[in-house]
């Protein structure tokens, strides 16, 4: 397969990862937006990319190694999918509210306390963050529970960092998120669609494994407002929702965390939420899913993979029933 080296060091796949449809419906698009004639394939799939990655003008640049052993050889979804397709509650329930209304969130200055469980706990700015390991830049995908998905160049480092940097105790056996909730930055708090604040939880191996991500940039720039910024976390293998965003506080604990879905309901949110193509949603099927950016009556539906295609983190659910532990 050819790879293709972008301005902003990250590696895509080319030619044979795009199929003729995505290649036709660039280039549709770019006669509509451009109004250009007819363009050569091999011009018109560079063009294509670069359209991808079109970013926010003045945005700040975060400089980041790939870590190859992170990246899957989907398509990236387009920033602007990415970024006007959101689910944050606290800024509305519509896909564009995030967009609209996360430009009142103030991402610096910020903290995060890390407390709980732990020999070292301590509260860490913006700047230590940053500096507490290399930035590697990952390309995940990320499934949405309401059966849509996208693929994403985030930037950070694994979670395992700051576990090593807070040094649980023993008793330590779950990590809590939780997200900012201020009124005065976040509109959507005023609906009791959620109770605020928006928590999140994990295993202590599930938050150790290499795979889950401290987040705080993607496409090469620092985390948009609506993305979830400053900081986040991304959970590849499991549904959208159990990836917190604007984390305030990292809780080490005992017990398993109560989680913002699964209190609101939990007989649809458990508190592992794996994505899995068998185990269906009570409304709906969970075996296939549509990539964000490939609607249109010729877009096809994609399988659902076991554990979103990261088959690596079955040994952490080994001897679960995981229909009992949704
Ligand atoms: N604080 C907070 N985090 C959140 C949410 C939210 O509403 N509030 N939505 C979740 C859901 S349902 C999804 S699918 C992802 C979406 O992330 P994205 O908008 O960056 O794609 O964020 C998750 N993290
Ligand atoms: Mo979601």
């Amino acid at each position: 397969m050819l790879i293709k080296r972008q301005p902003n060091g990250i590696d895509l796949p080319f030619s044979s990862e795009i199929t003729p449809r995505e290649i036709f419906e660039s280039r549709r698009d770019f006669i509509k937006q451009l109004a250009l004639g007819p363009i050569a394939g091999g011009a018109l799939a560079e063009m294509a990319l670069r359209e991808a990655f079109a970013q926010t003008p003045g945005a700040q640049k975060l400089a980041a190694k790939q870590n190859s052993a992170y990246v899957v050889m989907d398509k990236p979804t387009a920033f602007k999918d990415a970024t006007t397709y959101n689910n944050f509650y606290e800024f509305g329930t519509d896909k564009a509210d995030p967009a609209h209304h996360a430009g009142t969130l103030k991402p610096r200055p910020w903290t995060i306390a890390i407390e709980g469980e732990v020999k070292k706990p301590m509260t860490l700015d913006l700047d230590a963050l940053l500096k507490l390991a290399p930035l590697e830049e990952r390309i995940y995908r990320l499934r949405c529970v309401e059966g849509w998905s996208m693929v994403i160049p985030w930037t950070g480092y694994s979670f395992a960092e700051i576990i090593k940097k807070a040094e649980p105790t023993g008793n330590a056996k779950f990590v809590e998120f939780t997200t900012l909730a201020d009124k005065k930055q976040m509109p959507g708090l005023g609906s009791p669609v959620l109770e605020w604040p928006y928590v999140e939880g994990l295993r202590m191996d599930e938050a150790n494994h290499p795979l889950t991500l401290l987040a705080v940039g993607m496409y090469g720039e620092v985390l948009p407002n609506q993305n979830g910024a400053p900081v986040r976390i991304v959970v590849p293998w499991k549904y959208g929702f159990k990836s917190a965003k604007s984390i305030v506080k990292i809780r080490f604990t005992r017990e398993q965390p109560k989680t913002a879905w699964n209190v609101s309901a939990p007989q649809e949110y458990g508190f592992y939420s794996n994505v899995n193509p068998d185990v269906d949603h009570p409304r709906w099927s969970q075996a296939t899913e549509r990539r964000i950016g490939e609607d249109g009556f010729l877009a096809r539906k994609r399988k659902t993979l076991m554990f979103n295609g990261y088959s690596d983190v079955a040994s952490l659910y080994t001897g679960m029933d995981l229909k009992k532990f949704f």
